[in-house]
């Protein structure tokens, strides 16, 4: 899509730090972290929110967390444990209308959520 910051990512037309790829997802490091590691995975398809997804999306949307485990595994924080969030829509905190899974690790997270 042609304004989503997103999208920009994917295309290389805005510089972001990119820690994965494959054909159909893409992961950087969030450009505001509010953990020692805090990663963005999203596909690279435009997808606004959560609630476009369709069921054809599953298999998409389900690389996510592998994705999400895979990088905690890397980055040694899998056993200790780590965040994963989707924001949806503005209620839900959502500010990039593209969906992204956020993974946090490096330190303690509370609940419930902020
Ligand atoms: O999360 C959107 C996230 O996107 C938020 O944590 C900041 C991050 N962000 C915004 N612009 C950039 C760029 N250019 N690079 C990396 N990260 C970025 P949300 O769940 O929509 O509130």
């Amino acid at each position: 899509m042609q304004d989503c910051l997103f999208c920009k990512i994917v295309k290389r037309e805005i510089p972001a730090e990119i820690v994965f790829e494959d054909d159909q997802i893409l992961a950087f490091n969030d450009i505001n972290p509010q953990a020692p590691t805090h990663i963005l995975i999203i596909p690279k398809r435009h997808i606004a929110t959560l609630n476009d997804l369709e069921e054809a999306d599953q298999v998409l949307v389900g690389r996510l967390p592998v994705v999400a485990a895979h990088l905690a595994r890397e980055r040694g924080f899998a056993d200790e444990g780590y965040r994963v969030v989707m924001n949806c829509n503005d209620q839900g905190g959502q500010t990039v209308y593209h969906i992204h899974m956020h993974l946090m690790g490096g330190r303690r997270f509370t609940w419930p959520a902020g």
